[in-house]
């Protein structure tokens, strides 16, 4: 394991193992690494003020409606259980992941500066840690994030045989000190925490899909689908998304022609015109992840969930996350299948890696 990882998956469970609830591990799926400290919501009153900047351009007008949200077939993990009854009403949506072109626009008109660009705050982290825990070489402290490395294994458990985090990677420098976004201005940004994609949102007038509304928008109006294109299996017929084709986490045949990220727009858009819902990034929505939250709210059609108050994952009960949706480059059935629908993935606000972007919404003027 990465020195920094172990530094602080170390603590973490130092810290935490007292507190942890004894609820069972039910959902043992995570291809999204957190590379935080956080440990405490800081934000779990939610804004239910509409969104309505009058700049759509870019963007899709879906109608609202009714849908069953959650598992579609036998790959669906507990959290996507029960399959409940859910109304979204009408909204606009990027049609593409935000793109490097995009952020760049908002970087040089704020300055804003990624989370991923940021030492880590000792006098933050120092808070969950022990009392009298001396302070790290400051080079463990250094900006940086997480970064795939395609291995050889047979032990899909781990994932820290294929992600390490790695100083002086950003979304400018997707693969660290030397690579750069030069030529892939209109592939999805990357590295980009939520509270970087909350930050975006902010300029830019909009906010993030609610989880419903960014499975309702999968879903392009097919009634219970396995993917945004129907139900297909990913890798027969024609590449319908940029996914990893093989045996995950190496052997990747690039039948769809990508490695890494795509540019926007490069695969069939699903009936509601959007693209890259599924594959390419993983993306960001505004909901606190519970992996019981839909048994919450499964007793009775939902209007517009806004996901739980508070997060909770059995994995690492001691870390808030939010939710990300629709998968990414890496995802693949022999391991997540992120590209399904219903496919619900989750990391904490502070956490980027090279497969995490984020597309916005506007909410539709009354
Ligand atoms: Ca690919
Ligand atoms: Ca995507």
């Amino acid at each position: 394991m990465n020195f920094k990882c172990f530094f602080i998956v170390s603590f973490f469970i130092f810290s935490c193992k007292n507190n942890v609830k004894t609820t069972k591990v039910s959902n043992d799926h995570n291809c999204m690494p957190s590379n935080s400290y956080n440990i405490s919501n800081k934000n779990s009153t939610r804004n239910l003020d509409l969104i309505t900047s009058s700049n759509t351009e870019g963007m899709v007008f879906i109608k609202g409606g009714e849908f069953f949200m959650g598992a579609d077939n036998d790959q669906a993990q507990e959290d996507e259980y029960p399959k409940h009854k859910v109304i979204v009403n009408s909204f606009w949506m990027d049609q593409t992941e935000v793109t490097n072109n995009q952020f760049k626009e908002f970087v040089d008109a704020t300055g804003y500066i990624t989370t991923a660009e940021k030492a880590i705050d000792w006098e933050e982290i120092k808070k969950i840690l022990p009392p009298g825990t001396p302070k790290p070489n400051d080079s463990l402290l250094a900006p940086a994030s997480l970064v795939f490395f395609e291995c050889k294994t047979t032990d899909l458990f781990d994932y820290t045989q294929w992600w390490k985090l790695k100083k002086n990677v950003n979304w400018k420098q997707p693969q660290g000190t030397g690579s750069s976004v030069k030529d892939k201005e209109n592939h999805p940004v990357v590295h980009i925490s939520w509270d970087d994609a909350i930050a975006y949102c902010k300029w830019s007038g909009k906010r993030l899909p609610t989880e419903a509304e960014f499975e309702y928008a999968s879903r392009g109006g097919l009634e219970n689908n396995i993917y945004s294109w129907g139900n297909e299996p990913a890798h027969k017929g024609n590449p319908k998304a940029n996914t990893w084709e093989g045996k995950f986490p190496s052997n990747n045949n690039l039948n769809d022609k990508f490695y890494l990220t795509a540019p926007v727009k490069s695969f069939v858009p699903n009936s509601y015109g959007l693209y890259d819902l599924g594959g390419n990034v993983w993306e960001w929505c505004s909901d606190w992840y519970d992996s019981e939250y839909y048994q919450t709210i499964s007793a009775k059609t939902s209007l517009n969930p806004q996901g739980p108050e508070k997060s909770y994952d059995p994995m690492e009960p001691y870390s808030p996350k939010k939710v990300m949706r629709g998968g990414s480059f890496l995802c693949n059935d022999s391991y997540c299948s992120g590209y399904r629908n219903s496919m619900r993935m989750k990391s904490t606000p502070d956490s980027s890696s090279l497969h995490a972007g984020f597309r916005t919404v506007v909410d539709v003027k009354p």
